[in-house]
């Protein structure tokens, strides 16, 4: 990118909650990827499928040191630095596999962090960072989400408050809002190895794979500016979400740098995934 595309792909990350950095995982990464993601999907026994029918697979990475590779991979944190995340930490990570013909995920945001003042600021506290193996349609589940729904309230925050439960998992009743079309909402359709990067605020679902073949995301969480957080914040990303140390341990490189420490004695950040009265309407 010249730093020109990375002065609008930084706008566009904070004013509209997300930016695609196309082609970002080379040939043999994106081969290897698969073929990584495929061994893990297909040892799964079928319960695992059907507690997960609407989101797909959960599959973390901690048990396999061939991920440190992918979080650790220079483009995408190239793609980091050129819109001014120099220093950024990982927390955590998942396989997420739609099998095909399954329904689609709904909406939802991931951020925990909604008790404190700098969750309704501007900038990231979390990001994630999605890699599509295969070229997404909205015929294959692609992603769905809504731009500014970030920093902005939308008919959603409060249709569906925290989606993450069990029945909408299982997707029970397929009729219920959580995976209804909503104004305002996008189709991000992507070529397999584009990175998706997204504020982790953002209302995103993912649209029903109807095609006849698995459509496979990973997805890893990332802190741009974790040393600029609040302490409360810093020390509930670096004491309760950090990454295993045995998995770190196994990279074949450093990931120290990588890795959220935090040493001082404040009390980690409440869990919170409901966004307060401060997110308030455009
Ligand atoms: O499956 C998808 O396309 C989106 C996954 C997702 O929502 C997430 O990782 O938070």
């Amino acid at each position: 990118m010249s730093s020109l595309d990375a002065t609008v792909a930084r706008k566009q990350l904070i004013e509209e909650g997300y930016v695609v950095f196309p082609q970002v995982l080379d040939a043999e990464m994106l081969r290897r990827t698969t073929e990584t993601c495929d061994r893990h999907i297909d040892a799964l026994p079928p319960e695992h499928f059907a507690a997960q029918r609407s989101t797909g697979t959960m599959i973390g990475l901690f048990d396999d040191p061939f991920f440190t590779e992918l979080v650790a991979y220079r483009p995408a944190l190239d793609a980091l630095a050129s819109m001014g995340f120099e220093r950024p930490t990982f927390s955590s990570g998942y396989v997420i596999s739609k099998p095909p013909q399954s329904p689609p995920l709904f909406w939802h945001q991931d951020w925990w962090g909604w008790n404190d003042p700098h969750s309704y600021q501007p900038l990231p506290q979390q990001l994630f960072l999605m890699y599509y193996l295969v070229d997404t349609t909205p015929h294959n589940g692609c992603l769905r989400l809504i731009p500014r729904s970030h920093l902005y309230r939308h008919a959603m925050h409060d249709i569906v408050p925290d989606a993450h439960t069990d029945d909408l998992r299982r997707a029970e009743d397929l009729s219920h809002p959580a995976y209804n079309d909503i104004e305002g909402q996008i189709d991000v359709t992507v070529k397999a190895g584009d990175l998706v990067i997204g504020d982790s605020r953002i209302l995103h679902a993912s649209r029903a794979n109807q095609s006849d073949t698995r459509r496979t995301v990973i997805t890893l969480w990332f802190h741009p500016i974790y040393d600029e957080l609040p302490e409360a914040m810093r020390a509930a990303i670096g004491r309760r979400n950090r990454p295993r140390d045995e998995w770190a341990a196994k990279a074949p490189f450093d990931m120290a740098r990588l890795i959220p420490t935090y040493e001082g004695d404040a009390e980690p950040l409440g869990w919170n995934r409901i966004p307060g009265d401060r997110l308030s309407h455009a």
